[in-house]
């Protein structure tokens, strides 16, 4: 059959006409906007909403939009009432940089961009819900924002802080850590010092626990691993120590609560209270000098196993519980003040930093775990031990030689539970959220505090004092609360940002007694950690959404996205979805059943797209010139989603040129004459379906494209092409390349869009081989391959292996002893 396209005009293959055609249908009919019909099963496909920036939709959008559209349009050809929505993570650096380069108010950039991104993604002809976009910069959306933020306000959750911060001087803001790589700031590579200053918190760590206990349940990828790591729950003890001398208490954090008769000197975090209490005169210049130091270094770099680890003696003694040993106590930074208790009883014999400093200060090293791996217990770093034997424990607690440590830390954890002396204890690496930005273009705080002052806050050279000990929730009916018009967006070198400078929207008085709003805004995460909510309800102008809302659609049953929002932005949004759990706004433990990350799609080259390194594919590009069926054809065949691909031009010419056969099979389908279909296309046919509808579930989209490409060229080679076989493949391709497939279906005569035509079911039957190639071997060794009838008797097959060249080569003249014979699977001579 012909591959030219060169028919009469109306049969040729057209995307830029067809395509927008179809999407102007859909949107007349509105096919995706979603509703609930009562019995009929639900399936809500999430992607991650974009970041609308200036330089618009790039290639690595489609792959994770495509991904859940098809299984969005394959649920609906499965029957289930689709949730299928879009909107924008609209706050965010970049506008508010472009405003204080350029003047724009980062609200007419946002706009701008929006619509360039709402654009392209309708050129790609997703079937997103329009009608349920969301902004998360919207007066009407921030309202609930800040509705959240008053209800974690109301049950401790939003506190403020003064903390060592990550402050970023060149960006003027302060950056969580998790912004924070190797001292840079995430965004520009930026340094960042360590600063104490006033912010507001979110108690994230109030939910350590359940955050890392309820991932279990989840269908998610190695993603979970990654959040386990990040909360870092650490199970041990905390060890009381006596200080000599003082009436005061060293508690230490440890997981090995089995080496504490190995004890040789205690450390305490620089910042440690304790610190200055026990510090004995003769060390005290020594230890403030030490602590000076510190002030400067990054967790990482004081933790860091490679750097030298340093401290300084305080001149006080602690007393070993366990055995009463008089141990040193020093202060040491690569001890961090807001991990366990910021103190740590030292073990240098099985702990790699405790050896280094040990070392290095001339401590003592005391071996009180044996291998039992048989490794010789020398002390370079590869003869530390998780877990081992004890040896003769010097200690109070009745535990003898040659227990295992497992054994050792519990029977240790009692002892000193009995004596008062310690207790089990769960420590979570996770530090509470430093939720404040000294930004302009984010969500005001919605608090205010009272001011002391004489006159007019907001005159020229006032003095006043902001209570910031008293903050006082924007009531609910206030809500939302808008962000100031300025002039300058430039954050400055106050840390109380730009908000500070519109004095008429911070300052107001109220009987007399005159208030100042909080000045911070929050980070762009906040708008991200609920929009999947408020899509079951967008406009609901009365509450965040209702509950019947929420029923109907929660939870999510599919959520695609990158991996970089691996730790961040999931594990915020599971946390503000378990607060809202709690005050029962929600229903639902976990908002999202189902997580995959696309994998990254690389340049030509093989290196990550960028405009410096001039490999940007842009999606308009290759709508324009190829279709944008081909391009979501061709982004599902690169490789598995979660894969990590190059681009490649020639391939989307190659999906192209399938598109065209499909086009051509079309075609000859309506002009053939006969429409039945051979027993051999009808098992392809059933064959497709089958893998097609299996793939799609288990989201391997690659290979249901290449068997519908196989199916196509099997189609192609018949005589006459009937409709019967050509329709099933249109079915099939549909949630893939929509447009050309409604074009077909109407062609065929269909009259409904087949957005919600049944998708095809396959026969069971039809889909085994009648022919099946088994392994022919002869004294166990494999000689040929045989094809059979899955039921062929004994005797037949033997005659027929017999006949085979390479079987008779190795049975020729000998005797068969013996057979085993599994039909459909193997067949086995025993000769002599
Ligand atoms: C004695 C000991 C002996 C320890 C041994 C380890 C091995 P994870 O697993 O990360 O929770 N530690 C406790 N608090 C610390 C702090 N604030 N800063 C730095 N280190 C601290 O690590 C817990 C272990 O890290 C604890 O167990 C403690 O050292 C140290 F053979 O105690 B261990």
């Amino acid at each position: 059959m012909s591959e030219t396209n060169d028919r009469a005009g109306e049969e040729r293959y057209e995307p830029a006409i067809l395509e927008p055609k179809w999407q102007a249908i859909w949107e007349e009919r509105r096919s995706f906007v979603a509703t609930r019909t009562p019995g009929k099963p639900k399936f809500y496909g999430l992607d991650m909403f974009p970041y609308p920036s200036g330089s618009g939709l790039h290639v690595g959008h489609p792959e994770g939009y495509t991904a859940t559209d098809i299984v969005c349009r394959y649920k609906r050809m499965r029957g289930c009432d689709v949730l299928h929505p879009m909107g924008w993570d609209a706050f965010g650096l970049p506008a508010e940089q472009h405003a204080i380069q350029t003047g724009t108010h980062p609200r007419d950039t946002t706009a701008s961009n929006i619509a360039t991104f709402k654009r392209q993604l309708k050129s790609l002809g997703f079937s997103y819900d329009w009608t349920r976009e969301v902004d998360t910069t919207d007066a009407d959306y921030v309202r609930w924002t800040q509705w959240i933020f008053l209800k974690l306000f109301q049950r401790g959750l939003a506190f403020q802080s003064e903390v060592p911060v990550n402050w970023c001087p060149e960006l003027g803001t302060v950056l969580a850590n998790e912004e924070v790589i190797d001292g840079k700031s995430e965004r520009g590579q930026h340094p960042v010092v360590r600063l104490p200053l006033r912010q507001w918190m979110l108690r994230i760590t109030a939910y350590a626990d359940r955050l890392d206990a309820e991932l279990e349940g989840l269908d998610w990828p190695e993603t979970k691993g990654k959040q386990r790591h990040w909360i870092g729950r650490s199970e041990g003890a905390e060890i009381d120590f006596s200080i000599e001398g003082h009436d005061a208490t060293m508690t230490v954090f440890t997981t090995r609560p089995d080496t504490v008769s190995g004890v040789t000197y205690v450390v305490l975090a620089p910042e440690h209270p304790l610190v200055a209490a026990i510090t004995t005169e003769g060390q005290r210049d020594a230890v403030n000098a030490y602590i000076e130091v510190t002030k400067s270094k990054s967790d990482i770099e004081r933790t860091d196993l490679g750097k030298t680890k340093t401290g300084v003696a305080t001149g006080a003694f602690a007393v070993n519980p366990i055995n009463g040993d008089k141990v040193s106590v020093w202060v040491g930074d690569y001890v961090l003040a807001h991990y366990g208790t910021g103190a740590v009883m030292a073990v240098p014999a099985h702990d790699e930093r405790d050896h280094a400093f040990a070392k290095t200060y001339g401590l003592g090293i005391v071996p009180v775990v044996r291998r039992t791996d048989g490794k010789a217990h020398d002390f370079d770093a590869s003869a530390f031990t998780d877990d081992g034997e004890s040896t003769v424990l010097r200690s109070h607690a009745n535990v003898g030689e040659g227990v295992a440590s497992a054994e050792v830390r519990k029977q240790t954890v009692a002892w000193l539970n009995g004596a008062g002396k310690g207790r089990a204890k769960v420590t979570y690496r996770l530090r509470d959220w430093v939720f404040s930005r000294q930004r302009y273009w984010g969500e005001p705080i919605p608090i205010y505090f009272p001011v002391d002052c004489d006159g007019d806050p907001r005159l020229d050279g006032a003095e006043f004092k902001v209570r910031f000990d008293k903050p006082i929730a924007v009531p609910e009916s206030e809500l939302p609360l808008r962000l100031p018009e300025l002039e300058d967006y430039r954050p400055g070198q106050d840390p109380a940002g730009p908000l500070a400078r519109a004095r008429d929207w911070r300052f107001f008085q109220q009987d007399g007694q005159w208030f100042a709003r909080e000045t911070n805004t929050m980070p762009q995460w906040a708008g991200s950690c609920w929009y999947y909510l408020r899509y079951v309800d967008p406009r609901n102008v009365e509450e965040i959404f209702s509950q019947d809302a929420y029923d109907a659609w929660m939870p999510v049953d599919l959520y695609v996205g990158g991996s970089e929002h691996a730790v961040l932005h999931l594990l915020y949004a599971r946390f503000w979805h378990k607060a809202l759990f709690d005050i029962g706004v929600v229903k639902h433990a976990e908002p999202f059943v189902k997580l995959v990350h696309q994998g990254m799609i690389l340049g030509e080259n093989g290196e990550k797209m960028s405009k410096s390194r001039g490999n940007v594919i842009n999606p308009d590009d290759v709508v324009k010139s190829h279709g944008a069926d081909s391009l979501r054809v061709y982004e599902m065949f690169m490789g598995p989603l979660e894969a990590v691909k190059p681009w490649q031009t020639n391939g989307v010419e190659g999906v192209r040129r399938f598109l065209d056969r499909v086009w051509n099979l079309g075609v000859a389908a309506r002009k053939s004459t006969s429409n039945d279909v051979d027993t051999e296309t009808l098992r392809a046919v059933h064959k497709t379906i089958k893998k097609v509808t299996e793939d799609i579930d288990g989201l391997r989209f690659n290979t249901a494209v290449s068997a519908m490409m196989i199916l196509v060229k099997q189609l192609q080679a018949l005589p006459s092409v009937p409709q019967a076989a050509v329709e099933p493949l249109v079915l099939l391709l549909a949630p893939f390349a929509p447009h050309i497939a409604e074009e077909l279906w109407e062609r065929f005569g269909h009259a409904d869009s087949l957005t919600c035509a049944p998708w095809p079911t396959f026969d069971a039957a039809l889909c085994e081989d009648a022919e099946i190639e088994i392994g022919v071997q002869v004294n166990g060794k494999a000689r040929s391959v045989l094809k059979l009838a899955k039921d062929e008797s004994q005797a037949s097959a033997v005659e027929k292996a017999l006949e085979d060249a390479k079987v008779k080569a190795h049975t020729d003249g000998k005797a068969i002893v013996k057979i085993v014979y599994v039909p459909g699977r193997i067949l086995n001579l025993i000769v002599k």
